[in-house]
């Protein structure tokens, strides 16, 4: 398995709209394979695809305590049937924005639509940070970021932060 780099705000390529996947084969299953080692490695709970440059339609996440067993999950082509009327905030960071983390308000519950990582059609509810997570994975599918969901103010003075940091750190 493989760490793969993952692709830091603000880049263009994160703005990019996810292709579905064909087929869940052995190719997309060792993508999915190296997503999961990534995404431990990091550490985050959820990472999508296109966070390390792919831009397919897959999603992995876990969201077990430390004190827990993994509970690694897999995502192809997600799609939301169901939102909740109730919204509920909760403080989101990602992973492609290192050490920023802001309130989004979204739907408290979701139902869900995927297949699993063998292919298989599955269906599910969501909820608490399970649909949180699962909203925000979605959301990078299509090109969509937590800082979207700030003020242009908040959105734009933490871009430049990234910014900065990038140019501090490439001397560029
Ligand atoms: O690791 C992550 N933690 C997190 C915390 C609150 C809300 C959303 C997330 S997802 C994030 C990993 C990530 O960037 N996934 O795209
Ligand atoms: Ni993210």
């Amino acid at each position: 398995m493989a760490i793969l780099p993952i692709l830091i705000a603000p880049d263009a390529r994160l703005k990019v709209i996810s292709r579905p996947v064909d087929t869940v084969d052995d190719g997309i299953r060792a993508l999915m394979d190296n997503m999961l080692a990534t995404m431990y490695a990091a550490p985050g709970v959820g990472l999508a695809a296109i966070q390390v440059n792919v831009p397919k339609r897959i999603i992995v996440m876990d969201l077990a305590r430390e004190d827990e067993k993994p509970q690694p999950r897999f995502f192809v082509n997600p799609e939301i049937v169901w939102y909740s009327e109730e919204q509920t905030v909760f403080s989101e960071g990602c992973l492609s924005f290192p050490e920023f983390f802001d309130d989004v308000e979204r739907a408290s519950s979701v139902r869900v639509r995927y297949l699993d990582y063998h292919g298989k059609p599955r269906e599910e509810a969501a909820e608490d940070l399970f649909a949180v997570c699962i909203q925000h994975e979605i959301d990078h599918l299509e090109g969509v970021l937590f800082v979207d969901h700030l003020s242009r103010l908040k959105r734009d003075a933490i871009l430049r932060k990234l910014q900065k940091a990038r140019r501090l750190s490439v001397g560029a």
